[in-house]
């Protein structure tokens, strides 16, 4: 495969952007190589501006479900593009969005919508805390809810693909209030409540971790944050960035079958357009300005464009349930293929699904949280990341990221998957 071009187009990003890239993931920098640049995309593809095709498992780090360019998306934007792209004045769009957002997610009255999950996740810890009267938080070692301060702590994501959980240029003083614990660790929970329990706002929680490689929740380490936060009148937020929308149309409440207090959105929600937003129960979003004191304001916020992507995509979602059927179905075969490779081969990783979520571990045993994850050996991961790149298959250039299967993939984009996934493996592991 010839990367000519997208390495040219690299040595000049990097004179002008850190690193070359907009997010330090996509730099590739982990496994060893310069990124690739993307020329366009459609459907379950990418093309490079060097015209290789990859079949694409990073579907953006999760908005497009329905695959790139997918025609109802772009008909929403393409109309409101004729009538302007951002006014500053309400919209009956940012009214319909949010109804459907409501409407679709059992525990939320309210939602305000913002520009990024960073955005919400922060701005729901700020309305949490001054409901509560609290400072303190809970947040779950490995999880990762965006780039703010006080969330920027054990983070997930790039932030431990590049070592660094806990981010330089975070003043000590900020993050005194945030408390961490070991995902799906109930007596860590347990003991930390009733350490600190009455001064803890709120619970900020992945409820299927997908920073951490993929980390599914368990039922009863969520539904004993649900009773505790009740117990402790602390706020339960479900971070669901990348959850909402993925799991099912109800998302966690309904995949789980537990109601948080907040929720806070991203990703799919603006089908492909810079969004995010944050709900909750009335008496926490009535503290919202200009209702009550706490600020939080965007010039961008509610962005016409971004919200009819996203109202095309969960309007599609909503009228098609049998897409979450559809997507299940796709990403069970993938994984079975996935396991079938694995036994043939005679090694033992990790694999774990939740709906059109997979992770693949280089390391066997438990992965129920970043103690167990962190060990796994990344300089296979690098080679089968290479290998998988070179027979056209994109997946995170990093081994704590998820794969995403969406809609526009094919049986036949399937299969091919599975092949390379042979292969790949082979070469890791030099068989
Ligand atoms: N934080 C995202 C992965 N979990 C990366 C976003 C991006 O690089 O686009």
């Amino acid at each position: 495969m010839n990367h000519t071009h997208s390495e040219s187009i690299y040595e000049e990003a990097i004179q002008y952007i850190p690193g070359g890239v907009n997010s330090p993931v996509r730099a590739f920098k982990s496994v060893g190589i310069n990124p690739i640049f993307v020329e366009r995309a459609e459907g379950s593809k990418i093309y490079d501006v060097d015209g290789n095709e990859y079949i694409d498992y990073i579907c953006s780090w999760g908005p497009l479900i329905l695959g790139h360019g997918n025609e109802h998306v772009l008909r929403g934007i393409e109309e409101q593009l004729k009538k302007g792209t951002s006014y500053g004045v309400p919209t009956l769009i940012e009214v319909e969005m949010a109804k459907l957002i409501v409407d679709a997610y059992k525990g939320i009255d309210k939602v305000r919508m913002v520009n990024s999950g960073t955005e919400a996740t922060m701005s729901a810890l700020r309305a949490a805390r001054a409901y509560t009267g609290r400072n303190k938080i809970l947040k779950f070692e490995g999880c990762y809810h965006g780039h703010s301060d006080a969330l920027l702590v054990k983070s997930g994501s790039g932030t431990i693909t590049y070592g660094v959980p806990t981010s330089p240029g975070v003043p000590e003083d900020v993050i005194k209030h945030t408390l961490v614990c070991r995902y799906n660790d109930m007596d860590e929970v347990r003991a930390i409540f009733k350490e600190h329990g009455e001064d803890i706002a709120c619970v900020i929680v992945e409820t299927v971790s997908g920073n951490m490689g993929l980390v599914p929740g368990k039922k009863e380490f969520l539904q004993l944050l649900r009773d505790i936060t009740h117990e402790y009148h602390s706020v339960l937020i479900f971070d669901e960035v990348i959850t909402g929308f993925r799991l099912g149309y109800g998302s966690s409440p309904e995949y789980f079958g537990i109601e948080p207090d907040m929720a806070c959105f991203g990703k799919i929600i603006g089908g492909g357009l810079p969004v995010g937003a944050y709900g909750g129960k009335n008496a926490i979003m009535d503290m919202i300005s200009p209702v009550g004191p706490v600020y939080q304001a965007g010039t961008l916020s509610g962005n016409p464009l971004a919200m009819y992507a996203g109202k095309n995509t969960l309007e599609y979602l909503r009228d098609h349930r049998n897409v979450y059927d559809e997507l299940d179905q796709k990403a069970s075969v993938l994984e079975q293929g996935i396991r079938n490779n694995l036994k043939k081969l005679g090694l033992n990783l990790a694999v774990t699904r939740v709906g059109s979520l997979i992770g693949l571990f280089f390391i066997s045993g438990k992965t129920e949280n970043y103690d167990d994850v962190k060990e796994c050996d990344l300089v296979r991961f690098n080679i089968y990341f290479k290998e998988m790149l070179q027979r056209g298959i994109l997946i995170g250039p990093a081994q704590f990221e998820a794969m995403f299967v969406s809609t526009a993939h094919s049986k036949e984009d399937i299969e091919k998957t599975i092949e390379a996934n042979y292969e790949a493996l082979k070469c890791a592991y030099q068989l």
